[in-house]
């Protein structure tokens, strides 16, 4: 099989992986190649395209901080605006003749032999220094197990996967999950459809959202004067931050975020048994907390309701709940989440004690240091990893801080003749003490609720417990001083200098 050589293999073309190839190339480190196994850049913003998808963070702070977008239509961005800003920041950046799209990962284990991961793809075999994993938290579809799911006889597909192929007008439809993608669906469907019913488990708590649409002359504004857009995102990011304390040490403030979602609730639904359905019984803030206008009036309207018993089983022609209703329906859309906790990436991720990612996860639920490097596995960087994703700001910004930190770590790999590194157990075990330690007084440990947050120990290993300054203060550096060297390194002196592009010349041809 031939094998390609590079310094740098980065899985995942999203906002993560763009990032780092742009970085990475601003660093000097030009031999990487990014793989991705969707045909398109964009990664969540290029899989999710179900009616309504958008995000709900707001715009100002959806960006990278290096490629501001001034063209942000409103204060919340739909799913193909998101799409149209990753793809022009991608073709802007001229790193795009490295993205092999199209290639998914089905291996990749460390060579200690080589000092390298050997990475085998849909489109071949790879082998890298580093491993640079911005595969996704939220990328591997969790599909739920009920009884008869298979024997259903309509079309099924999860939010994730929409299929835009299958007619909605007209039909009866029935989503099963009430989390952020149903209530930015289920709006949207039931202007279609004859007939949605909508499968609740757990209501979350659900605040108005700002609707505000960006004026022209606010861009022609951004667009001039670019301090000015930094000056209102800096605003946005100050007030998100505020609301950290209530995440984190001081849950009781969650009540004033209750008392806006009741008048949410109240101002899209008259019906007191309706209200009553949709009105959670625990803290705010312990699952994550939704943003929508349309999501109460639309669960009050005539075409669409509300089952909050829980579901028996699936028939060929609907479902029956556990009262024993039936209830038809031509096609099914499931909006249960993601693998958050058990990443499916981790399965194939073997490191240099033969053991996989997932087998090491599985017996301590996911840990890494500092959300990125991880024992036993040499020169792995994993992007939006363990302890890292938010619950009240924009991933972009942890992402970014992330990604400083592995171009840190590269030169000082490089500087180091490429002497392979990870981090002491010391220093992981320390970490993820303080991680946990921290969470005793969040609201997502003791607000009373089950959520994804959470791993099957127990233990939140999905969140990041304070402010994202903090987190960025803690990856300022490539703090040498935390990891080990693996193995003697193979070669001494660098054979790449910064600067090579990934080209035939290095490409070798192994048994
Ligand atoms: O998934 P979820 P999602 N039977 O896990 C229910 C991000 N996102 O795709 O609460 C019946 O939130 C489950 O019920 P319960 C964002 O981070 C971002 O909606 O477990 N129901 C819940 O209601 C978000 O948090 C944007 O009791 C079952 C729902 O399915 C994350 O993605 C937009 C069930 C799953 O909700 C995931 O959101 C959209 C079963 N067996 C998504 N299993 C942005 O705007 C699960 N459920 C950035």
């Amino acid at each position: 099989m031939q094998r390609t050589d590079v310094d740098h293999l980065i899985i995942g073309a999203g906002f993560a992986g763009l990032c780092t190839a742009i970085k990475l190339q601003e660093a000097g480190e030009t031999d990487f190649l990014v793989i991705e196994k969707d045909d398109d850049v964009g990664g969540t913003w290029h899989a999710n395209t179900y009616p309504g998808a958008a995000c709900d963070v707001p715009s100002q702070l959806y960006s990278f901080s290096f490629a501001l977008n001034p063209e942000w239509s409103a204060a919340y961005s739909p799913q193909p605006e998101i799409l149209a800003y990753l793809r022009r920041v991608a073709a802007d950046s001229g790193t795009l003749d490295r993205f092999r799209l199209g290639t998914e990962v089905l291996d990749a284990r460390w060579d200690a032999g080589l000092g390298r991961w050997i990475v085998t793809s849909t489109a071949g075999e790879y082998a890298a220094r580093t491993l640079i994993a911005g595969a996704g938290g939220l990328s591997e579809p969790r599909l739920p197990e009920i009884e008869g799911i298979g024997s259903f006889a309509g079309p099924v597909f999860h939010t994730a996967r929409w299929d835009h192929d299958v007619e909605l007008a007209g039909r009866r439809v029935a989503v099963i999950g009430t989390g952020a993608s149903a209530i930015q669906a289920v709006p949207e469907l039931r202007k279609v459809a004859a007939r949605v019913d909508v499968y609740q488990r757990t209501p979350n708590w659900v605040i108005p959202r700002n609707e505000r649409r960006t004026s022209d002359l606010e861009k022609r504004l951004f667009r001039r004067v670019p301090a000015v857009q930094r000056a209102v995102r800096a605003g946005v990011y100050t007030a998100l931050e505020a609301r950290v304390p209530a995440f984190v040490r001081f849950p009781r403030l969650q009540a004033l975020t209750e008392a806006a979602a009741k008048a949410n609730i109240r101002r899209g639904i008259t019906d007191p048994a309706l209200r009553a359905a949709v009105t959670p019984d625990y803290r705010a803030g312990c699952k994550r907390i939704l943003i929508s206008n349309a999501w109460y009036p639309a669960l009050a309207a005539d075409n669409v309701e509300l089952v909050t018993t829980r579901i028996d089983r699936i028939t060929p022609g609907g479902i029956v709940d556990a009262d024993g209703t039936h209830r038809e329906v031509d096609v099914l859309v499931i909006a249960t989440g993601f693998h958050v906790t058990d990443p499916p990436i981790a399965e194939r991720i073997t490191g240099r004690d033969g053991r996989t990612l997932a087998e090491v996860w599985t017996e301590t639920g996911m840990r890494a240091y500092k959300g990125t490097t991880i024992h036993g596995f040499p020169n792995l960087f994993q992007l939006v990893g363990p302890n890292t994703a938010l619950g009240h700001s924009s991933m972009v910004f942890i992402i970014e801080s992330q990604v400083r930190y592995v171009v840190d770590a590269v030169d000082a790999l490089r500087r180091s003749g490429w002497a392979p590194v990870e981090p002491t157990p010391a220093a992981q075990e320390a970490w993820n003490e303080h991680v946990q330690e921290r969470m005793g007084s969040t609201v997502w440990t003791t607000g009373g609720c089950a959520s994804w947050y959470l791993d099957r120990f127990g233990n939140n290993t999905t969140l990041w417990p304070g402010h994202t300054f903090t987190f960025r203060r803690h990856l300022a550096r490539f703090d040498r001083g935390a990891y080990q060297v693996v193995d003697p390194a193979p070669a001494v002196q660098s054979d790449t200098p910064p600067g090579a592009q990934p080209g035939t010349e290095k490409e070798s041809v192994t048994a």
